[in-house]
C-alpha cells in the first residue's frame, strides 16, 4: 500500500480552503485542510470532506457524451461518442451562425471566478459573440461594481483576525465562509465587538453584542447613518478623508440627511442601536464583512457603496484588522485580466453590441466589469429577436434553470432555441433541455490556478486523479471545438492560443516568478504586499481617490453619491400590498449543499431533505400554517409558484418569509427533476426593476403570499 499527500485547494464554495488530499494506491482516500493554508488556516467544511468525493465517484455522474432522442425535456438521451458530439455541435453552431450571424450565440458560464469563465468568454468571441452570459447579477456582481466605482477592491480581504470590531452585513459565515465564522468567533473570544445587521435571526446574530434588524433591503439608511455619527462626532480619519477621498462636501451633505432617527423610521431599528452600532464600529480597528443578503438586488450597487464609503471614510482601507485592498504578485494574470487583455478582445463596435450594453454599460460590453450579458435581456432576446436573435446556446458550470429566477421562463427560451450543448458532471434540470451533453471533469480531476484574494495568495488545485470515464476540462473541449469550428469557416479570429490547461496555467502564472512546481509542492505561494500604500498605488479611479462622490456614476446620469432606495416591496399600491401581504427572502444557505448541487447525495438529503421557509409563529397562525406543512409561495411578479415546507420560527421577522435556493430533485422521475416545483427562483421574477448599474434584479425583497397545501399532499413529497 503508498500513501501519498498532496497540497490542493477545494474551489466548491468561494472560500477556496487549502485542502490536503491523501491518496491511496492511487484512489483518494481522505480529504481535510491544510493547517498551513494562508487563506483558510486549517478551515474546512463537510463539502470539501465528503461531497466532492461523492461528486466525482458517484453512480449519477455523468461519463460520456450524450445525444437528446426524445423532445426537449424528455429525458431521453443516447450515448454516442466524442467526435459524433463535437462533430454535431460544430455543425450546428456554423449553420446558426451562418443564419443569424455570429452574435446569435451565447455561452452561459458562472464567471470569472473559475478558469471556466475566461474560456467561455474567449471560445464566444473566437466565434465572433461577445455574449456570454456570468450569473454575478445573482452573486456578487453589486459588490464588486460598488467598490470598482469607490476605488476600493476589497472582496474577501476581510482581516478579522486583526480587528477589534467587526460589522456582519447579510452575512451567514456559519454556513458560507468556515474561516470567517472560525475568525469571527476567535475575535469575540479576545473580547472584541461584533455587530451583526440581519432581518433573520442566525448564528451569526446569535454571536453579535449588538443586532440590527432591518427591514430587507434598507441598509444604505443605516451605513449612511452610521457614516453620519461618525462624521458628527469627529471620528472619521480626517487626514485619509483630506488626503484621499473625492467628494467628502457633497458626500457629508448626503449622509446629513441620515440621523439616527432618519434612519430608525426607514430601518425600523431603533435609533440607540444604531448610535451604538456606530460607536463599536467607530473603536477600530473594524472590519466590514459583507454577504449576499445586502447583493443581488436592485439597490445594490448604492447600498455596497453607502458600506464601502464608510470603511474608507473610517480609516478602516487596507489597515491591519480592517479591509485589504485586493493584491497580487506582479506579472500574475487573474481570469479577469485575461478577459480584459486587448489581445483578447472583439473590435469595440461588436462588443459595443453586448446584449445589454447599451442599458448597462459598467456591466455589459467594452466597459463592463466581465463585459459579459445582461442575462434577462438574454432570456429576452431568445423569447423575442429583439435587440437581434440569439438561437444557440453553450451553457458550462452553471445549471440556469435552477439559478436563474423565472425557471419557467428560463425552460421557455431555451425550449426554442435552435441548439443547446450542457457541460455538466450529471445530468441537471438545465441539461434536460439540451441537444448535446458533455460530461466535464471536476476539481480532483482539473489543474487550476487562481488569485486567493483571502491569503492573499496563489492557489493550487492539484488534479490528483485522471479524469473519470470520458470527462474532458473546459479547455480542452473549447479547444477541440474551436478546431471543428474553424474546418467549417465559422470562426472570427482564435483567441484561445493554449496546447492545453498546463499552458494557460503557466500563462496566469506569467512573469510572477511562481512555477507550477513549486505550487504542486505546497498547494499555494505566498507573494509580497504592503499595506496602505496609497502614495505608491493611489486609487484606480478617475480621480486617483476613493470616489465618494463618483464621477463615472455623474457621467452616466446616476446619483454620484452613496444613496438610500427604498425597496421595492415598499413600491407598489394598497391592493398589490394587500393581495401580496409577506416579503420574502431566499437564498439562505445550507451546510450540505453548495447551490444547486450535491443534491443527490444520500448524507445531505438525510440532513436536509426538503425545502424550508422560515415563517414567524404569528404570520403561520394567520395563515393556518403548522410546522412542517408544506406550502405554495407566491410572488407579486409571476403566475407560478413555488413549495417548501414552514419552518415555524421567531427567527424570521414578522412580515417576512426567508427560504433557500437550489433544490430540485435529482432522483425524481420527472424529466424537469422539480425545477419548477420546489426551486424558488420558479417562483420569482427576473424582471426589473433592476439595479441601473449591474442589471441585477430583486433576488429578495419582493412581496409574496403564502398558501398552506392540504395536509395530505404531504404523501406527494
Ligand atoms: N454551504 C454553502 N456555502 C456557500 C454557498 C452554498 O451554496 N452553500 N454558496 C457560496 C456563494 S456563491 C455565496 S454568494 C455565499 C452566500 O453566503 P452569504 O453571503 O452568507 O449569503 P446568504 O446565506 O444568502 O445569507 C445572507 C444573510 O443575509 C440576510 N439577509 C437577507 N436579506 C437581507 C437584507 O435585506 N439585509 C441584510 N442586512 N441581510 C439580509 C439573510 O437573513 C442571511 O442571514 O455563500 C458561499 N458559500
Ligand atoms: N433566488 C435566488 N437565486 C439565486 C441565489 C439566491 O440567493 N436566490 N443565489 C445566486 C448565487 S449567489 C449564485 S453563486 C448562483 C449559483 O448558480 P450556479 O452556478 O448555477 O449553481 P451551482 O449549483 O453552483 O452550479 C451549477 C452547475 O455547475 C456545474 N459545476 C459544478 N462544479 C463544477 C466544476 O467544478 N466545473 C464545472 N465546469 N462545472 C461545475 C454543475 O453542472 C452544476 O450543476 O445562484 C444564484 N441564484
Ligand atoms: S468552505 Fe467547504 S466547500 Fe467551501 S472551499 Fe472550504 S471546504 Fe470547500
Ligand atoms: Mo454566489
Amino acid at each position: 500500500m503508498t500513501e501519498t499527500v498532496h497540497p490542493s485547494q477545494c474551489w466548491e464554495c468561494n472560500t477556496y480552503c487549502g485542502s490536503l488530499i491523501t491518496m491511496r494506491d492511487g484512489k483518494v482516500a481522505k480529504i481535510g485542510p491544510n493547517p498551513d493554508h494562508p487563506g483558510s488556516k486549517g478551515a474546512f467544511c463537510v463539502k470539501g470532506i465528503r461531497a466532492v468525493r461523492e461528486w466525482t465517484d458517484n453512480e449519477n455522474r455523468l461519463l460520456h457524451p450524450m445525444r437528446r432522442v426524445g423532445p426537449r425535456g424528455s429525458g431521453q438521451w443516447e450515448r454516442i461518442s466524442w467526435d459524433d458530439a463535437l462533430e454535431e455541435m460544430a455543425e450546428r453552431l456554423a449553420a446558426v451562425r451562418s443564419e443569424y450571424g455570429p452574435l446569435s450565440i451565447a455561452g452561459a458560464v458562472s464567471g470569472g471566478a473559475f478558469s471556466r469563465g475566461a474560456v467561455m468568454a474567449l471560445l464566444m468571441r473566437s466565434i465572433g459573440s461577445p455574449n456570454w452570459m456570468i450569473n454575478q447579477d445573482l452573486c456578487g456582481g453589486c459588490q464588486a461594481l460598488g467598490e470598482k466605482l469607490t476605488g476600493t477592491p476589497m472582496k474577501n480581504g476581510e482581516d478579522i483576525d486583526n480587528a477589534r470590531c467587526a460589522l456582519l452585513v447579510g452575512r451567514n459565515p456559519y454556513a458560507a465562509d468556515p474561516t470567517q465564522w472560525l475568525a469571527l468567533k476567535a475575535l469575540k473570544k479576545r473580547g472584541g465587538r461584533i455587530v451583526v445587521i440581519d432581518p433573520v435571526q442566525g448564528p451569526a446574530s446569535d454571536l453579535a453584542d449588538i443586532w440590527l434588524r432591518p427591514r430587507p433591503g434598507t441598509d444604505a439608511a443605516l451605513a449612511l447613518s452610521i457614516a453620519h455619527i461618525l462624521v458628527a462626532e469627529g471620528k472619521h480619519d480626517k487626514e485619509f478623508v483630506d488626503r484621499w477621498c473625492h467628494g467628502f462636501e457633497p458626500y457629508k451633505a448626503r449622509i446629513d440627511a441620515y440621523p439616527p432617527a432618519v434612519a430608525a423610521e426607514l430601518t425600523g431599528v431603533p435609533a440607540d442601536d444604531i448610535v451604538a452600532a456606530a460607536e463599536a464600529y467607530a473603536e477600530g480597528p473594524s472590519v466590514f464583512v459583507p454577504g449576499h443578503g445586502i447583493d443581488a438586488f436592485s439597490a445594490g450597487v448604492q447600498t455596497f457603496r453607502a458600506f464601502d464609503c464608510l470603511v474608507a471614510i473610517s480609516g478602516n482601507l487596507d489597515r491591519r484588522g480592517g479591509n485589504r485592498l485586493t493584491k497580487k504578485p506582479n506579472g500574475f494574470r487573474t481570469y479577469l485580466d485575461v478577459i480584459h487583455d486587448p489581445q483578447f478582445r472583439l473590435p469595440r463596435e461588436i462588443e459595443t453590441q453586448t446584449i445589454g450594453a447599451e442599458q448597462f454599460p459598467l456591466w455589459a460590453g467594452p466597459e463592463g466589469w466581465q463585459t459579459a450579458c445582461h442575462n434577462p435581456s438574454v432570456i429576452e432576446a431568445v423569447l423575442t429577436d429583439k435587440p437581434y436573435p440569439v438561437r444557440a446556446m453553450y451553457i458550462s458550470g452553471v445549471n440556469i434553470v435552477v439559478t436563474y429566477p423565472d425557471a419557467a421562463r428560463t425552460i421557455e427560451a431555451l425550449k426554442s432555441l435552435d441548439f443547446i450543448a450542457v457541460a455538466t458532471q450529471n445530468l441537471n434540470p438545465t441539461s434536460a433541455y439540451a441537444d448535446i451533453v458533455l460530461p466535464k471533469t471536476t476539481t480532483l480531476e482539473e489543474e487550476e490556478v487562481q488569485l486567493i484574494w483571502g491569503g492573499p495568495c496563489i492557489g493550487y488545485t492539484n488534479p490528483v486523479v485522471a479524469p473519470r470515464g470520458e470527462a474532458r476540462c473546459d479547455l480542452d473541449i473549447a479547444l477541440v471545438l474551436r478546431d471543428r469550428l474553424a474546418a467549417r469557416q465559422a470562426l472570427t479570429q482564435d483567441f484561445l492560443p493554449w496546447a492545453d490547461q498546463r499552458a494557460f496555467n503557466e500563462f496566469l502564472l506569467g512573469d510572477s516568478g511562481i512555477t507550477i512546481g513549486a505550487l504542486r509542492e505546497q498547494g499555494y505561494a505566498t507573494f509580497p504586499y504592503e499595506l496602505g500604500a496609497f502614495e505608491q498605488n493611489g486609487f484606480a479611479t478617475s480621480t486617483g481617490k476613493v470616489e465618494l462622490y463618483s464621477e463615472r456614476l455623474d457621467a452616466l446620469g446616476l446619483d454620484p453619491l452613496p444613496n438610500y432606495t427604498p425597496p421595492t416591496a415598499d413600491a407598489s399600491d394598497a391592493a398589490a400590498q394587500a393581495a401580496y401581504p409577506l416579503v420574502l427572502l431566499t437564498g439562505l444557505r445550507e451546510k450540505t449543499y453548495h447551490h444547486s448541487r450535491f443534491r443527490d447525495q444520500a448524507w445531505a438529503r438525510k440532513v436536509s431533505p426538503d425545502p424550508l421557509i422560515q415563517i414567524h409563529p404569528d404570520t403561520a397562525a394567520e395563515y393556518g400554517i403548522c410546522d412542517s406543512q408544506w406550502i405554495t409561495v407566491h410572488t407579486a411578479d409571476t403566475d407560478t409558484t413555488c413549495r417548501a415546507r414552514a419552518q415555524v420560527t421567531e427567527g424570521a421577522p414578522l412580515g417576512v418569509v426567508a427560504t433557500g435556493m437550489g433544490w430540485w430533485d435529482p432522483l425524481s422521475d420527472d424529466p424537469e427533476f422539480g425545477a419548477r416545483d420546489i426551486n424558488i427562483n420558479g417562483a420569482m421574477s427576473y424582471g426589473g426593476p433592476w439595479d441601473p448599474v449591474t442589471g441585477s434584479s430583486d433576488s429578495r425583497g419582493r412581496r409574496c403570499r403564502i398558501t398552506p397545501l392540504a395536509l395530505e399532499t404531504d404523501a406527494a413529497d
